[in-house]
């Protein structure tokens, strides 16, 4: 996709968007843009990362006991640091962190912002896309700090959401509720261009994505949907198996060239667990961006992913997410309609 040099700044689009909401009052604006300004920070980092001495472990792990990896620490404090004085924000969630993360006192704010920092961090040393994935919420509480509650809204609720995936070129999608746009990082100007205008995810796909090695452990509607797949006609020809194990580029190519990503319980984990990805700051804010684009995104117990409830910060939930028709099809293998 050509960027247009002289084309629209993501700024200007998040200033357009604000004029389709008469009571907004310029908050969310100037908070996309601090978060802009950190995607910025990261992209250069990111690309920096084989030059500089910041690859490899940081010798910590995180809640989730994965190995933190130094960018990853990075991408954490760049985004708490710009936030947390933006004057914008009252309570922070990250992948990184226990608990809920404070602002500066004297500049909370109206808005609440759960983040995932550097998703598919594994692939950090492989040089494989991973990308920094936002939910933000409106506060419930009155004023001064926020709180959980703040935290934890239906997806619904959501007033903003989007990723950042820093990967052969860096690109910024978001939704304020008004429709899906793509920006690509020009490094030369240091600016993010329009690329993307109104994305709508593909109702035909090319790509079903899941982690096969788990196939011996799915739930049997999983499976004959997965198997069902094999055979189908994606609408565009039989469907091609692409897993990149981070799921930002997996969701990216899926919403650029149509596509149903997933992440289901399995037996290996019991039907108690709830898969792998995370709630708050994964599922939900794909989830609006998918439903905006004119995709889906349900559970494997086909629930609506905008209208689960969080109960925790780092609640996990199975994720179904893709082009419409495969995700209707998906549903029906649930239901055993097929
Ligand atoms: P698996 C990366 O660690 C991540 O959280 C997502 O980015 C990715 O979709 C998933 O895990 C991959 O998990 O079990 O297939 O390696």
């Amino acid at each position: 996709m050509l960027v247009k040099r002289k084309g629209i700044t993501v700024s200007r689009q998040i200033m357009d968007d604000q004029r389709l909401h008469p009571e907004a009052t310029g908050e969310l604006t100037s908070l996309l843009n601090d978060l802009v300004v950190a995607g910025k920070i990261i992209s250069a980092e990111v690309n920096m990362a084989g030059l500089a001495d910041i690859l490899g472990q940081s010798g910590r792990t995180n809640i989730q006991g994965e190995n933190v990896q130094k960018l990853d620490v990075f991408a954490n404090q760049t985004i708490k640091r710009r936030m947390e004085q933006c004057g914008h924000v009252c309570v922070m969630a990250s992948e990184e962190e226990d608990d809920i993360i404070p602002v500066l006192d004297g500049y909370e704010g109206n808005y609440t912002i759960a983040f995932d920092p550097l998703d598919g961090s594994t692939n950090i040393d492989v040089n494989v896309s991973i990308g920094t994935i936002f939910s933000i919420h409106r506060r419930i509480s009155p004023s001064g700090q926020g709180n959980a509650q703040d935290l934890l809204q239906k997806g619904t609720q959501q007033v903003a959401a989007g990723y950042i995936i820093y990967g052969s070129s860096t690109v910024m999608v978001y939704t304020t509720g008004s429709g899906v746009h793509g920006f690509t990082l020009d490094p030369s100007v240091g600016e993010f261009f329009l690329s993307h205008p109104d994305i709508k995810i593909p109702e035909t796909s090319l790509y079903y994505s899941v982690n096969e090695a788990y196939a011996d452990h799915w739930f049997d509607s999983t499976r004959n949907f997965i198997n069902y797949l094999k055979r189908a006609d994606g609408g565009n020809g039989p469907y091609s198996l692409r897993y990149i194990g981070s799921l930002v580029a997996d969701f990216h190519r899926n919403l650029i060239k149509g596509g149903i990503f997933l992440y289901t319980r399995d037996k290996k984990s019991g039907e108690k667990s709830e898969g792998k990805l995370r709630l708050l700051y994964e599922a939900a804010p794909l989830a609006l961006i998918v439903e905006q684009a004119g995709g889906r995104a349900i559970t494997d117990d086909g629930r609506r992913i905008l209208d689960i409830e969080p109960k925790n910060l780092h609640q996990r939930v199975p994720l179904i997410i893709g082009s419409r028709r495969d995700v209707d099809l998906a549903e029906k293998f649930l239901r055993g309609e097929m």
